[in-house]
């Protein structure tokens, strides 16, 4: 269920979207049973209808950690070295969908707009066309997208990429993604592109494809940073810093993030610029995800020894440099500590667009806003151009980074988080989501 889901940025999005809107959301229901999708679990909450299916352990084992997060995900992030190709892993894939396909058909009005979320689902629209679904059907992927000879490492790549032209319109966060589409498709499956990004696939069928970067709820976030500063969490934190100036990372505990290596950028900082000591705190919050799988793990304890380290090589009796945190936190609580904290550190290694970078700025007083540090190689570094920008795997450059960043003048930081805000408010997630269906629809 998407309650569940909190630390998602894609669950996030989805509820405020559909909240808006209203409509039906089908999908996992987080749970597992003995048999997959024996019954179709039915909840309304306001306008939106939920319709979820259990899926079996097996199922699940292949669908989701196997083939969605073991094999798909490190590909989709530039990571083909941990790319699992356990065969069982893409049938369990394919028969997850299918089941999906054969629920939902059941569900569709004739009017209906169909809009599919993200790589987990890549196979849907063939599987409900074969169904004879004829409905608009719109794919949003939420992940970068590779270029095309980086995605030929995917087993059976074309049998599984090529049913994206079921959709009528596929959706991507930047220009960089759309290239990467246009090109797998033209010189991996022979489509014809032409003008306005429409493609007529190698069967024929023609569908279009477009940029469109998600935006948060700019306003709801903005108020709620600005109640918080009465919360008591915020007051805790802000009494045991003793006047220090906080950095903050907020991101979920996976290897596409970039922690290690922004642990690394912090030490470096502190070992080059002693006059910090004792003057800063980087705050690091690290919600554990996908904890089956053996690479999140393995980064878990990667990250306790760099912290561990950190704070052994530097900390006083009345001094930590590091604090890690496994835990998550309400995001009243979470938007009170970005707006707190002089500097949000935001360094994927890649991201299709990250969240957390729109939602620090969103979050911040406008009268003495805290800079914004972000990876070049996250989505939202195509819109934010007034962040300091990096690459997250230069040490010294997120070093340097940290320092500006430490000593900007208000003027500066005024001027930054303004041109920034502007573009958050013009792009937030209701026209993200107005814009797509209106391509969708047209
Ligand atoms: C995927 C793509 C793309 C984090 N910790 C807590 C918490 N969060 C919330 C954040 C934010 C969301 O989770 C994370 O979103 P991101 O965008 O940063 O990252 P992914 O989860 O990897 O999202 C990403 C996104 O989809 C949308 O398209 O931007 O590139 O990978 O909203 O605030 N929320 C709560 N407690 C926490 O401790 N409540």
């Amino acid at each position: 269920m998407p309650k569940q889901t909190a630390t998602g940025g894609l669950a996030s999005a989805m509820r405020a979207a559909l909240q808006e809107a209203g409509g039906l959301w089908f999908g996992w229901s987080g749970k597992i049973a003995g048999e997959t999708a024996a019954t179709v679990h039915h909840l309304y909450d306001g306008p939106v209808h939920y319709a979820t299916i259990d899926l079996s352990r097996g199922d699940h084992d292949h669908f989701y950690d196997g083939f969605a997060n073991r094999t798909l995900w490190p590909l989709l992030h530039y990571r083909p070295d941990l790319v699992d190709y356990s065969r069982g892993h893409l049938d369990g894939y394919l028969r997850v969908n299918d089941v999906f396909a054969e629920r939902l058909a059941a569900l569709i009005e004739p009017d209906d707009t169909i809009w599919v979320n993200d790589y987990h689902l890549i196979p849907l629209a063939s599987m409900l066309r074969q169904r004879g679904v004829r409905n608009r059907i719109g794919f949003f992927l939420h992940t970068p997208l590779p270029a095309a000879g980086l995605l030929i490492a995917l087993p059976r790549h074309r049998e599984l990429l090529e049913t994206l032209s079921a959709y009528d319109l596929i959706g991507v966060h930047t220009t960089r993604d759309l290239r990467s589409l246009e090109d797998y498709f033209v010189h991996e499956t022979g489509a014809r592109l032409r003008r306005g990004h429409r493609l007529r696939a190698s069967n024929r069928r023609r569908f279009r494809a477009g940029v469109f970067p998600i935006g948060i709820d700019t306003r709801h976030v903005a108020e709620a940073a600005e109640r918080s500063a009465s919360l008591e969490e915020i007051e805790h934190l802000r009494a045991s810093l003793e006047g220090r100036a906080l950095i903050i990372g907020v991101d979920r505990l996976d290897y596409s993030k970039g922690l290690p290596q922004r642990f690394d950028a912090y030490a470096r900082l502190l070992e080059r610029v002693p006059d910090l000591h004792r003057k800063v705190s980087f705050l690091q919050i690290a919600p554990p995800s996908r904890s089956t799988v053996p690479e999140y793990r393995q980064i878990r304890r990667e990250l306790e020894r760099k912290a561990g380290h950190i704070n052994g090589l530097y900390a006083a009796p009345d001094w930590v440099p590091i604090r890690y945190v496994n835990n998550s936190f309400p995001h009243s609580v979470l938007s009170g500590y970005y707006r707190y904290a002089k500097v949000g550190l935001v360094t994927p290694m890649r991201d299709g667009m990250n969240l957390v970078a729109k939602e620090y700025v969103a979050s911040q007083d406008p009268d003495d806003p805290g800079v914004l540090v972000l990876s070049r190689f996250a989505g939202a570094a195509q819109e934010l151009h007034e962040a300091l920008l990096v690459n997250p795997a230069d040490t010294e450059e997120v070093a340097d980074a940290l320092e500006t960043a430490l000593a900007m003048p208000l003027e500066e930081r005024r001027a930054r988080w303004r041109a920034m805000m502007d573009v958050l408010e013009r792009q937030d997630i209701t026209a993200w989501r107005r814009s797509f269906i209106a391509a969708l629809k047209e």
